[in-house]
């Protein structure tokens, strides 16, 4: 959506203060021991709490409150009996509704002490974020932030995921734009407008670019590499992004 009124910003804000809050109390909560299913649930309860609803529910019947998933799985995945184990690569995503409102966030984390590559993913997914952060401004082009995201990567020698992209969010969970992708795509050349809200997700690999989609038909995994992905729903002004999920 494009934002207009101060009644959108507010809308969008308040949306994304609440699920930016349940993300944080996720990760606090992810202890080795507890299961996605017990994470997912606390996330009910908070949604519940502040009058949201969830969109993968809400949108798309997704058999869960949130998207949690563990080492092997990228995105989507389906909260359940797994167990969380020390050294775990999870990734937490959160994104609801409320008023109409929609924001997207999400975080990937090692729970307690674990393999090095895994905390390097993290940071750079972070890092890669960041830098598409400084290329979000209307009148430029939406390509410049895949640009920056696949540049951080290579970088620090590791990839991006090409088939999973950012997107364009505000009155539902996705929308035009349809897609931000993790890398220059030379053929876009769609600008980035004023008021413009979106959720840009850079998803950093090993080495692997494509995720394969598992036949739950929801979780999507990779064979051998490790991926991280850092995610936040942000406004685009004149004066600067404003992050609603910070
Ligand atoms: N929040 C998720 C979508 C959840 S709806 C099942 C998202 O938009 O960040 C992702 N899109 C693709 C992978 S994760
Ligand atoms: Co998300
Ligand atoms: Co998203």
């Amino acid at each position: 959506m494009i934002a207009k009124t101060e009644e959108d910003f507010n809308g969008l804000k308040e949306i994304g203060k609440i699920v930016a809050s349940i993300r944080d109390e996720l990760v606090q909560r992810t202890i080795p021991g507890i299961t996605t299913k017990e994470l997912d649930d606390i996330a009910r309860e908070l949604l519940e709490k502040a009058d949201a609803v969830s969109a993968p529910k809400g949108e798309y019947d997704f058999p869960g409150y949130t998207c949690i998933s563990v080492n092997e799985e990228v995105a989507h995945g389906i909260p359940g009996h797994r167990i969380i184990h020390e050294g775990d690569l999870v990734n937490i995503d959160v994104s609801g509704s409320k008023n109409g409102y929609f924001a997207d966030t999400g975080i990937s984390f090692v729970v307690g002490e674990g393999e090095e590559v895994l905390t390097k993913i993290c940071d750079v997914a972070k890092k890669a974020f960041e830098a598409g952060l400084k290329k979000a401004k209307p009148g430029s082009k939406k390509s410049g932030i895949g640009k920056v995201v696949f540049q951080t990567a290579r970088e620090n020698g590791l990839t991006v995921i090409k088939n999973l992209t950012g997107h364009g969010i505000g009155r539902t969970i996705h929308e035009a734009p349809d897609h931000i992708y993790n890398y220059n795509d030379t053929s876009d050349d769609e600008l980035l407008k004023e008021g413009m809200v979106i959720a840009f997700e850079p998803f950093i690999s090993t080495f692997e670019e494509e995720v394969s989609q598992k036949e739950d038909g929801w979780t999507y995994v990779t064979e051998k590499s490790f991926v991280a992905q850092y995610e936040h729903t942000i406004i685009l002004t004149k004066a600067g992004p404003i992050i609603t999920t910070l």
